[in-house]
């Protein structure tokens, strides 16, 4: 089902469900071929979140700045190839929420440990904000807050639990958002992590 977050976001409950062990298998094998990666932030912060990404660009920062590139930092080898079923669910729920032409050319993959946060920030590294960002979030549940298109706007809270996919678009596009420390748990198929694929036109 669906829950409106506010204009232009939102929740489609359950939605990745039906492919869970297939996005599993598929995030195993990305992270195989290029390991996640503690990045730094600009201003020098390790980042708690890992990441590795899939797709023609990936998201990357270091002390040069945030930006999408075609290869990885570590390898300089492109990044492996955007499994048919994530172009595919990120196609259909963005379609779900009226974004007819979404194609996505880079997949964020964050992966989560007890403790690890986003703090609230906006994304506007992509060339085309018109286009969405579908989330993918799978594993262990976390608090998920947005806010304003100010960062001082009050925010609210929503919690995102394995399967659940949200579109962000339109007027929702730029607001700030975060994500609070994981808290600890088990998850039958992925034990003490949260994994989340955001999926972007970048160009
Ligand atoms: C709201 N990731 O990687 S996904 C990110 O759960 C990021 O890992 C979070 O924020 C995560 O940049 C949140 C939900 C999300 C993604 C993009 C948005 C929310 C958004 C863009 C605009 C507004
Ligand atoms: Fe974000």
């Amino acid at each position: 089902w669906r829950e409106d977050l506010c204009p232009g976001a939102a929740v489609l409950r359950g939605a990745a469900l039906a492919d869970e062990s297939e996005l599993l298998r598929a995030i195993e094998s990305i992270a195989r071929l290029m390991p996640f990666q503690y990045r730094a932030t600009p201003g020098g912060y390790a980042m708690s979140v890992a990441m590795t990404n899939c797709g023609e660009l990936g998201w990357v920062t270091d002390s040069r700045g945030y930006r999408y590139q075609a290869t990885s930092p570590e390898s300089h080898h492109p990044w492996p190839a955007m499994p048919d079923l994530f172009r595919t669910l990120a196609m259909r729920a963005a379609r779900e929420v009226g974004f007819n032409d979404f194609v996505p050319d880079a997949c964020l993959i964050n992966r989560y440990q007890p403790g690890a946060k986003m703090s609230l920030h906006q994304d506007k590294d992509e060339v085309d904000l018109a286009q969405p960002i579908v989330s993918v979030s799978l594993g262990l549940p976390a608090i998920f807050q947005f806010g304003g298109l100010e960062r001082s706007d009050k925010t609210q809270r929503v919690n995102l639990t394995h399967g659940d996919v949200v579109v962000w678009g339109g007027a929702a596009r730029l607001r700030y958002h975060g994500v609070l420390p994981l808290k600890a748990g088990e998850h039958p198929l992925t034990g003490q992590y949260r994994f989340n694929l955001t999926f972007r036109k970048a160009r």
